[in-house]
């Protein structure tokens, strides 16, 4: 359910209305749910040290099909209080630039080869996709802060597979916390770099999956362009059980590569995480569904 954020964000915009744009998204999160059910979910976010609220992931579709509900879902948590750390991909607009620049793609186990041709692009459209968010945010009047760096100390994957591709191998959490100390929503480009600076190419899951492992954040969200999971026909699955259900799920047919690999890793990611944090998979318009009330939104992936 859309609620309607741009409408509180215009309010918004008018510092003087700012009581009554609160009293807005009160009234307008509770067509949704109860206010008790709302003011407790804001209650316990409030009360968590910000690094351990939530990670919310956002794929390249979401950043180019999306931007608009994105911005005023992250603008308004920030609205009220709370800060979440935002890791981006940027897959289909690479896929275009890189196109455009004659290279073509190809992927082994669905990671990019990065020849230093292409990193050269890479490098070039990460820093854009997130300036792009970026900049989106500051025109709602959200503070958000750029980081393209600094954060994913990575090594070689298989140079001779995969290029100039990385794995996470330390996250710096310096630049986030600064970040989070000024109330400011930190905004993650998936780019690592070894430890004498070579830039690599990082998957943006798997980045965003090195980074819940070290904060345990209360909330993983992975917003995309689907808003869930998908079964045959082609209607988002609420909630997965993938102790019971994984086998069983992983077989189907209509289970696709991509969404078999995300399963996998949501699998791996829930055994490291402590029992009070939750996955999910949705869309931009329903993060503050998913957030605040108990029926959430998209897929919650269960273990
Ligand atoms: C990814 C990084 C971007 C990404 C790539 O080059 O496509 C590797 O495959 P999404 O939009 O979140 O998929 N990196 C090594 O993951 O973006």
């Amino acid at each position: 359910m859309n609620i309607g954020m741009n409408d509180i964000r215009e309010h918004n915009r008018d510092k003087a209305h700012e009581i009554q744009t609160r009293q807005t998204i009160v009234r307008l999160l509770s067509s949704m749910a109860s206010a008790k059910e709302i003011s407790q979910y804001l209650k316990r976010f409030s009360q968590l040290d910000a690094k351990r609220f939530a990670v919310v992931k956002v794929g390249g579709a979401v950043l180019r099909d999306d931007l608009d509900a994105l911005t005023s879902s992250l603008a308004f948590l920030q609205d009220v209080g709370l800060t979440p750390i935002v890791i981006h991909g940027a897959g289909p607009q690479l896929d275009r630039e890189l196109a455009a620049a004659g290279i073509d793609k190809q992927t082994v186990n669905g990671l990019r080869v990065t020849t230093p041709e292409a990193l050269a692009i890479v490098r070039r459209v990460f820093h854009a996709q997130n300036l792009k968010l970026v900049e989106a945010l500051q025109a709602f009047d959200a503070r958000a802060t750029s980081i393209v760096s600094g954060v994913f100390e990575a090594g070689y994957i298989d140079r001779d597979t995969y290029g100039l591709v990385g794995q996470v191998e330390r996250v710096e959490l310096a630049p986030i916390e600064a970040s989070l100390k000024a109330g400011s929503i930190p905004v993650i480009a998936s780019l690592g770099e070894t430890a004498s600076g070579q830039i690599l190419n990082v998957n943006a899951d798997f980045a965003a999956n090195e980074l819940v492992q070290v904060l345990q954040p209360y909330k993983i969200v992975f917003l995309t362009g689907t808003g869930g999971l998908l079964d045959e026909r082609g209607k988002v699955i609420d909630s997965i059980n993938l102790t019971s259900e994984y086998e069983h799920l992983v077989r189907q047919p209509w289970v696709n590569g991509g969404m078999k690999v995300k399963i996998e890793q949501i699998k791996a990611l829930l055994d490291t995480l402590p029992l009070t944090s939750s996955v999910s998979i949705t869309k931009p318009s329903e993060l503050a569904k998913e957030l605040f009330t108990h029926k959430g939104s998209g897929t919650l992936v269960r273990r």
